[in-house]
């Protein structure tokens, strides 16, 4: 009986500590009214593990360094696109819920135009920041873990919820940065070109994508499909606006 006690109690003590862990302090700050978290500098392991075959331009797996950045609490909000540029673009209409069905350019000129007004340098994310910041120390397929099902706790993706539409930011749970919806909702459009042997050639520090290209890299899954996990990786054309691409703007720190 005392034995079976002192397990619990070294159970419970290990299970308290490895939560603790876990922990990261959030820092955040507001610029021109919009939420942004802070970003700390580190490596980690970017790409998808062998097991999935079919994320071959996410393989292979290399070790990548990023320098600390701030990053968008929430997908920007249709709000926002309209305080900075004037339109709305949306399709699926509210203040709160992400802007969509806007191109690569349209995402850049919105950043720059922040950036301008609110006098910071803002950009969008590169794919290894964008990556970086959604494991938030994880390296499980999700930042939550590996089961697809606990989607509904952290993410308006999946099969929790039946109308495929966006929805306000913010709504479910955070990833350990403290980003919301950082996996679905709307997929978010990064700075980089794509390359589907990318991975093979990425330089170590801050890798910024290929040269050249056609198509930019979208990241993140959204409200009506994609892959869902971390390092799940797509491309689309810059000029292609569509219902559920958004983005969220990056500021150089600290
Ligand atoms: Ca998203």
């Amino acid at each position: 009986m005392k034995k079976s006690l002192i397990v619990l109690c070294v159970v419970a003590i290990l299970a308290a500590w490895s939560s603790c862990a876990k922990k990261i302090e959030v820092k955040e700050r507001e610029i021109g009214g919009m939420k942004f978290v802070w970003i700390p500098s580190g490596t980690y392991t970017m790409g998808s593990p062998e097991k999935e075959e079919y994320l071959a331009d996410a393989r292979p797996q290399h070790e990548v360094t990023v320098d600390g950045f701030w990053m968008g609490k929430y997908e920007v909000t249709q709000k926002q696109y309209h305080e900075v540029l004037g339109a709305k673009p949306s399709l699926f209409k509210g203040d709160s819920n992400p802007v969509e069905t806007v191109s690569w350019g349209d995402a850049v000129n919105f950043c720059k135009r922040f950036g301008t007004k609110n006098k910071v340098t803002a950009r969008l994310p590169t794919e290894a920041e964008w990556e970086y910041a959604c494991r938030a120390g994880t390296t499980t397929g999700f930042y939550w873990g590996n089961d697809y099902n606990d989607a509904k706790d952290y993410a308006w993706y999946g099969n929790h919820f039946s109308e495929r539409k966006t929805y306000p930011v913010g709504q479910k749970k955070a990833n350990a940065y403290g980003l919301h919806d950082i996996i679905g909702n709307v997929m978010e459009w990064c700075l980089d070109w794509y390359a589907v042997d990318y991975y093979k050639n990425s330089p170590r520090q801050n890798p910024q994508g290929p040269f050249v290209g056609t198509q930019r890299v979208i990241r993140g899954s959204s409200c009506k499909g994609g892959g869902g996990s971390s390092y799940w990786r797509y491309k689309i054309v810059p000029t292609f606006r569509t219902e559920d691409i958004g983005f969220r703007v990056v500021v150089a720190g600290p």
